[in-house]
């Protein structure tokens, strides 16, 4: 397994309420064994796993072969390593200490985006267990779990708003860091607090004069823009499953259809040889060498015709991809040292494969391989085009790009 992070280096959080296949989405996106189960809580600690961002390699459309060293590359598909984390079921009441309360909401505090797992079947309570008939709707799920974030924000917040409120009135221009030291360890960033009071029409410098229904706002808002979503609307091989699409669907969130368990059924399969699968796809085709029992076979025609046939794919792989490139705004580029071969020093082709936000600089890439890189910048080349780039050129996604630095040259 890859250990290193090739990205903006941000983790991804699956959360949710319990027993809605946050562990089996987890496990089949990193292919670790996890505990998984039909009963609330399964999970308790939170597991730190890899999973891989999907996208076309650049080799294809340069007609080489490549050589990946920090991600892989299989037949034109670029995989690249990222870091997700399964938490612990999230139930109503939680900011006061219900379920497992704080706990879950000190675990996500490191997440920069999340994955919301519901159950788009709509066959387990609210609490997680599952039910014999249809009773929920996984809209209310989505936001009694979100409600419990914010409260949860709130409390922290208020625990120093008597301080930050009198401190604020002496010390204008010091409310965001005061709040950022408050909210320090939340991966919430100043920026974040004054984007949040703007979008509220809130005066940072003026806490004073904020009412409970502002604070509460307040909250909303930071999490929206610290901790973004996406739904995966998970165990659509239930036919149950369409209703509820199409709910989340009216409520125009960024979300996938997912099948979690089907996505885990194909990988492992992929990984005994016993089907060729290549995670996100439409289809898989049997491999001759493989000897299943019957009982595999039958699971692997109910995936198809309940899953791949309807839904298209899993959606497991497509959320993840998701996160990344709609919701974190990842563009991928490949930094090569060797323009004319494409490759590193060691003769790789294609080497590297790094996931950076949109709007990020050439010198901000030579930053993110190396903090001597970037302090040594000169320009950059596009190997495409080969054209000098400047410190100040915004990068495209599947950009190819030599990085020339006084540290370089050497
Ligand atoms: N039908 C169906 N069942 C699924 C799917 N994914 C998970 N499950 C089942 O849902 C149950 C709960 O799965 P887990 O992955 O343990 O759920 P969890 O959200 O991690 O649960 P906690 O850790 O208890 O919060 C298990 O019985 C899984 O087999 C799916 O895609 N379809
Ligand atoms: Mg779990």
């Amino acid at each position: 397994m890859l250990s290193m992070c090739p990205t903006i280096c941000m983790i991804l959080g699956v959360i949710g309420k319990p027993n809605v296949g946050k562990s089996t989405f987890f496990n089949a996106a990193t292919l670790l064994n996890v505990p998984m189960a039909s009963y609330p809580f399964t999970t308790i600690e939170p597991n730190f796993g890899v999973a891989y961002v999907s996208t076309h390699c650049i080799c294809r459309t340069l007609n080489v072969e490549d050589n990946p060293v920090n991600s892989r590359c299989i037949n034109g598909t670029r995989l690249i390593p990222i870091k997700l984390v399964d938490i612990a079921g999230l139930v109503r009441g939680a900011a006061e200490g219900r379920g497992l309360g704080n706990k879950f909401l000190d675990d996500i505090r490191q997440v920069d985006a999340l994955i919301h797992v519901v159950d788009a079947s709509g066959l387990t309570d609210e609490e997680g267990v599952t039910t014999e008939e249809v009773i929920d709707n996984p809209i209310t799920d989505i936001d009694f779990v979100e409600k419990e974030f914010d409260l949860w924000l709130r409390q922290l917040l208020l625990k120093d708003w008597r301080r930050i409120s009198n401190n604020s009135e002496s010390n204008t221009g010091k409310t965001a860091e005061m709040i950022s030291e408050r909210l320090s360890g939340l991966a919430i960033t100043e920026k974040h607090i004054l984007t949040a009071a703007e979008k509220k029409n809130l005066t940072i410098d003026k806490p004073t004069s904020w009412s409970e229904d502002d604070i509460m706002n307040f909250c909303i808002s930071l999490r929206e823009l610290s901790k973004p979503s996406i739904i995966a609307a998970n165990k659509i091989d239930n036919p149950f499953a369409k209703e509820n699409i199409e709910h989340i669907k009216a409520t125009g969130r960024l979300f996938v259809p997912c099948a979690a368990e089907a996505e885990l059924l194909l990988r492992k399969a992929a990984e005994i040889k016993m089907i060729d699968y290549l995670a996100g796809g439409s289809t898989f085709k049997m491999l001759n060498t493989s000897n299943p029992t019957i009982a595999q076979v039958k699971a692997l025609e109910m995936v198809k015709k309940n899953v791949l046939d309807i839904w298209g794919s899993t959606g497991v792989q497509t959320t993840i991809n998701s996160a990344y490139l709609d919701l974190l705004d990842g563009i991928v580029v490949y930094p090569v040292e060797d323009e004319n071969k494409l490759s590193d020093k060691k003769g790789n082709i294609l080497p590297d494969a790094y996931i950076v936000q949109k709007g990020s600089t050439a010198k901000d890439l030579a930053f993110i391989i190396h903090s001597d890189l970037g302090e040594t910048f000169l320009h950059a080349f596009d190997v495409k085009t080969g054209l000098q780039l400047g410190a100040d050129y915004i990068l495209k996604d599947s950009d190819v790009i030599k990085i020339v630095s006084r540290y370089s040259r050497g």
